[in-house]
């Protein structure tokens, strides 16, 4: 029977290695970043520090209590030689201080944290540079970008296995941009690791409600990055694949002058 668990965990393995080879869009994990994917706002700069920032308080509190659970288990057993328990320690108001006052610290600066950061990912300036209306549908987006009260030809995709053949939303780099987000279906999910952000798109939301609108500033990355839907919408949901090139302004001009839009 022992024998079978080798090939077993051959084809688990191989499957695995062919399952990641197939995905061309999954970023590259980088432990200096946390295994996070590189970032490409202002704001994924902060998603990722709080992200980073709260791991090692967690990987820093467990280290304690492990250490303390250990040191009690071996210094402070009850010896075989000795018939009576150790020292019963009960209503012992320091330590039951102690007991209140850490665990009420640790979650307030836990709180302080994500409070500041979430306050500062939802603020909205009135005049960002770019606008990009995202319609989420099954199975694909639709991308509408307004920059200097001119709207441009929406962008329109289909259900792809491959995300550079998914609908490409082109951003500038260094500027203002927001998304409004809208579908007419079902849930889907708006995701670009890549922003390390993602919001739920939701149907029914009216227009100019805040909750279907973020911002973010791009930072100087030219690239193409992937995006996917992140809530499962349906059949061809893991096929709702599309990327994001970020560009400098130059070209940013030039696509914003062979774009042909309609007025708004
Ligand atoms: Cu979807």
């Amino acid at each position: 029977m022992a024998r079978r668990g080798v090939p077993r965990a051959a084809v688990l393995a191989l499957l695995l290695a062919s399952a990641t080879a197939c995905a061309n869009d999954i970023p590259d994990a980088d432990w200096s970043r946390g295994l996070l994917p590189e970032n490409i706002t202002t704001q994924s700069d902060w998603i990722a520090n709080l992200w980073n920032g709260a791991w090692i308080a967690a990987l820093a509190t467990g280290a304690v209590v492990i250490f303390l659970i250990v040191w009690a288990c071996l210094f402070h057993r009850k010896r075989r030689a000795k018939a009576e328990l150790p020292p019963q320690v009960r209503y012992n108001l320091p330590i039951e201080m102690l007991y209140t006052l850490v665990p009420l610290v640790m979650v307030s600066v836990f709180f302080f944290f994500t409070a500041r950061d979430s306050r500062a990912l939802e603020a909205m300036s009135p005049n960002p540079d770019v606008k990009v209306k995202v319609e989420a549908f099954q199975w694909s987006w639709r991308f509408t970008t307004t920059v200097n009260g001119k709207t441009l030809k929406p962008v329109v995709g289909q259900p792809v296995s491959d995300y550079l053949k998914g609908p490409q939303l082109v951003l500038p780099v260094n500027k203002k941009v927001e998304f409004d987000l809208e579908s007419p279906d079902v849930i889907h999910s708006f995701w670009v690791p890549a922003f390390v952000f993602k919001r739920d798109v939701i149907p029914g939301i009216p227009e100019g409600n805040k909750g279907r609108r973020f911002q973010i500033d791009t930072l100087n990355k030219p690239n193409v990055y992937a995006g996917r839907c992140a809530e499962l919408c349906g059949v061809d949901h893991s096929r709702m694949l599309f990327s994001v090139k970020l560009v400098s302004q130059a070209e940013w001009d030039q696509y914003i002058a062979t774009q042909t839009g309609s007025a708004q």
